[in-house]
């Protein structure tokens, strides 16, 4: 009698216990996302292609994650993409498409590395540990640039030929929009704008930014010398 009354009230607060996790743990409301879209031009109003933007929350920092890995090709002798956004801590791979040896290297602060001579694709993926511009080349072809945009946020986008770029995914609140290309004028510094996403509606952000000659060694002489 005593030991059934006993189970009955162990069962009571097992069932009462489960009930408060699940109000703790299981039903919190999921976090709802904003979006921003973002307009980037040039100092003569025309949109520039391959700029970075992304928000840094202006509060608390984005929970720590592991990054998707991304990819960095050698295709035709070019990077491919030639401006790869990423956040802190991804993973990249820079398979080579060619048929011919590329040697990508890097002697930026952010990421100094070297991938000697090879084709195919690497066994190790290089880790981007550090923020920063890494911008990487080749050491057989000296035209080979691109640029590796490594940002402390999940949130970045990166803008298309009609300069725009859309960031659809982050929790609403206030942040910090960084724009950023790597040929900006002067400062290497993005231009930041503080804006507030609500989780209805689009906030909107236009940047205006300065930009270098996009000088290159040519391609040309080499492959006339070389002959491939
Ligand atoms: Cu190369």
């Amino acid at each position: 009698m005593i030991a059934g009354r006993g189970r009955r009230r162990a069962r009571y607060w097992t069932i009462t216990l489960g009930a408060l996790a699940a109000g703790v743990l299981g039903v919190s409301p999921p976090a709802l996302a904003g979006s921003i879209d973002a307009a980037v031009r040039d100092d003569k109003g025309k949109p520039v292609a391959d700029a970075v933007v992304y928000l840094v929350p202006a509060g608390a920092a984005a929970a720590a994650r592991t990054p998707p890995p991304a990819t960095m090709d050698q295709q035709d002798k070019e990077f491919i993409p030639h401006v790869l956004p990423i956040e802190v801590g991804t993973s990249v791979t820079f398979p080579n498409r060619d048929n011919i040896r590329h040697h990508v290297y890097s002697f930026s602060p952010a990421k100094k590395f070297e991938l000697p001579l090879y084709i195919g694709t690497p066994a190790n993926p290089v880790v981007f540990d550090k923020a920063g511009i890494v911008a990487l080349g080749c050491n057989i072809h000296d035209w080979m640039v691109g640029y590796v945009y490594v940002v402390p946020t999940p949130y970045f986008a990166k803008t298309g030929p009609d300069g725009k770029a859309r960031i659809a995914d982050a929790p609403a609140g206030a942040y910090d929009a960084h724009a950023w290309h790597p040929r900006l004028k002067g400062s290497p510094e993005p231009s930041v704008q503080r804006v507030t996403l609500s989780p209805t509606g689009t906030e909107q952000a236009a940047f205006a930014m300065s930009l270098k000659r996009d000088w290159r060694p040519p391609r040309r002489g080499y492959e006339q010398q070389q002959g491939n």
